[in-house]
């Protein structure tokens, strides 16, 4: 097991740095400085910094971030500038300025870029893992992200069967946020719980309150090291509420206050830090700190950004996926 008293902690660091990261640019989208939409995490940083953490890049591992895993993106080892530099529509950044948002990746480096299609992305990390299998490569896990409406979808399911099939060190983790944008769950699935599903594909099922960093820490590393130990794939439910809309653009008025003041609708930061407080794991002297510092690097970061330059379309050399 990976998990040590330090991961806490290092998963706390991770969600706060892509909190920090995800309020100043949607504080630069609110100034009407960001082109296309801005999708935020917000709530869902502890399971999603589970995942980047219990994955190893140095292993082998692949990861397939969705719109909402920017803690996961930090957590896995991306560069925060990838994240500044996509956003702001810099030349230097992994899409080279061609995408406003959140479809960036550097498959070379275990992380495919993000595909809109939901469900897609679990299919893409099975090809990753069969090519490395084919290699001769071993103790590799893939990790894919989803929402519970995702869930839904053709490619999803599968994508999970044929992982099942194939006993592939996949793990997939589904926040179920109660809401497919503004569709409640009752309108999404009809079984009790999403995991319910796993016996269905065959697969070990897990399950987590996405707001408690230890419960969602615990259950993913092990899910984690289930599937780098040939137990085949892993579905791991985290039950969660997104604390925001769908994107900025969504002020989430279809949210009722019923859900919002149940423990769901608590926050994994504040939740978090009270846990690390109260297992003497850090001080609020040493957390106010780490915020300090964390907010100092997300203001270098933006201003890296945005003395970038933007593409220019007259001079592009247009070069094409294989060269990325
Ligand atoms: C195959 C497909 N159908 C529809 C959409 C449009 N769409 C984008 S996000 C979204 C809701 C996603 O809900 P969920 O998977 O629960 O994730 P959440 O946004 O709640 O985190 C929909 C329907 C899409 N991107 N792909």
């Amino acid at each position: 097991m990976i998990n040590t008293q330090d991961s806490y902690l290092d998963v706390y660091r991770s969600m706060l740095f892509a909190r920090r990261l995800e309020e100043r640019i949607a504080s630069l989208y609110r100034a009407g400085k960001i082109v296309g939409g801005v999708y935020l995490g917000r709530g869902q940083e502890a399971v999603s910094a589970s995942l980047g953490y219990a994955l190893k890049r140095s292993l082998g591992d692949v990861f397939a971030p969705l719109i909402r895993d920017q803690a996961g993106r930090v957590a896995f080892g991306e560069d925060p500038l990838d994240f500044a530099r996509t956003y702001l529509g810099s030349v230097k950044g992994p899409m080279r300025g061609r995408d406003g948002n959140i479809h960036r990746g550097r498959p070379s480096e275990g992380m495919p870029a993000m595909i809109s299609h939901l469900g897609a992305s679990v299919s893409v990390i099975n090809g990753m893992l069969f090519a490395k299998r084919l290699r001769g490569d071993s103790g590799f896990v893939g990790g894919a992200t989803s929402g519970e409406g995702a869930t839904s979808t053709g490619a999803f399911h599968e994508g999970l069967n044929q992982a099942a099939v194939e006993n592939l060190p996949l793990v997939v983790v589904v926040t179920d946020n109660q809401f497919a944008y503004s569709t409640p769950n009752a309108r999404q699935f009809a079984c009790d719980s999403l995991v319910d599903r796993a016996e269905g594909y065959g697969v070990a099922g897990h399950t987590c309150v996405g707001n408690d960093l230890k419960e969602c820490v615990d259950t993913i590393c092990e899910a984690v090291d289930n599937a780098r130990r040939g137990q085949g794939p892993q579905l791991v439910v985290a039950q969660s509420l997104r604390l925001c809309g769908h994107g900025e653009h969504d002020d989430a008025f279809y949210v009722p206050d019923e859900i919002r003041e149940t423990e769901l609708g608590q926050d994994c930061i504040d939740t978090g830090r009270d846990f690390l407080i109260s297992r003497s794991l850090a001080t609020a002297e040493e957390l106010d700190a780490m915020d300090e510092e964390l907010r100092s690097r997300v203001r270098e970061v933006m201003a890296t950004a945005q003395r970038d330059p933007q593409p220019d379309p007259f001079r592009d050399d247009w070069r094409t996926f294989s060269q990325l």
